[in-house]
């Protein structure tokens, strides 16, 4: 990463996996490297993501719109009934643009294969900026632990749609699993106490 003239499509991931020496230098993003973490839950609860192929499909979702509007995936985790993503605008479009058009389209696919034009499939979202690399790390553990806070799974791992099997590919590179052992999830975040 260090005498490339090619933009990478993931700064601030490729800044935390980086050796010690190269952190020390900040992540040349043009939007900061802010980084923002996001829960979204659909309306009243509804288990709108309950089939594998709708959360796989969603997955995909989240990805093309994040390429779509220059948004980085830092880590992400899709639930039944909502999910969570630490996100970085890289381009000119905010974050709430991008969910935005997230929800818009999965809720335009979704009512077209239950036959329920117009109804509402989200509620809200949740957002806070992680501006340390602890808030971050923490974060990223909360993301990675939660299919087993929900009692979905007994090992982060068993979880297919989420971030956590990407990270724990690259953990070789650099000193990353033991910084993220260094920041554990916080307990409750707002918005997840379900
Ligand atoms: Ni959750």
């Amino acid at each position: 990463m260090t005498d490339t003239n090619q933009t990478s499509m993931y700064p601030l991931r490729d800044w935390l996996f980086a050796t010690a020496q190269e952190r020390h230098r900040p992540p040349h993003a043009p939007a900061g490297g802010i980084a923002i973490f996001i829960t979204a839950s659909t309306l009243d609860r509804l288990a709108l993501l309950e089939t594998r192929s709708r959360r796989t499909a969603f997955q995909e979702l989240i990805h093309s719109s994040a390429r779509e509007f220059e948004i980085e995936l830092v880590s992400w985790v899709i639930l039944r009934e909502h999910y969570h993503v630490i996100a970085v605008p890289q381009g000119d479009a905010s974050i709430s643009q991008w969910v935005q058009a997230l929800h818009r389209r999965s809720s335009t696919h979704w009512n077209r294969e239950d036959v329920t034009e117009g109804r509402q499939c989200w509620y809200q979202h949740w957002d806070r900026t992680l501006w340390t690399e602890g808030d971050l790390l923490s974060r990223v553990n909360y993301i990675h632990c939660n299919p087993v806070k929900h009692g979905y799974v007994e090992e982060p791992g068993a979880w297919t749609w989420s971030s956590f099997r990407d990270w724990l590919a690259r953990e070789a590179e650099s000193d990353i699993a033991d910084r993220l052992a260094r920041f554990p999830a916080p307990r409750r975040v707002p918005g997840d106490d379900f």
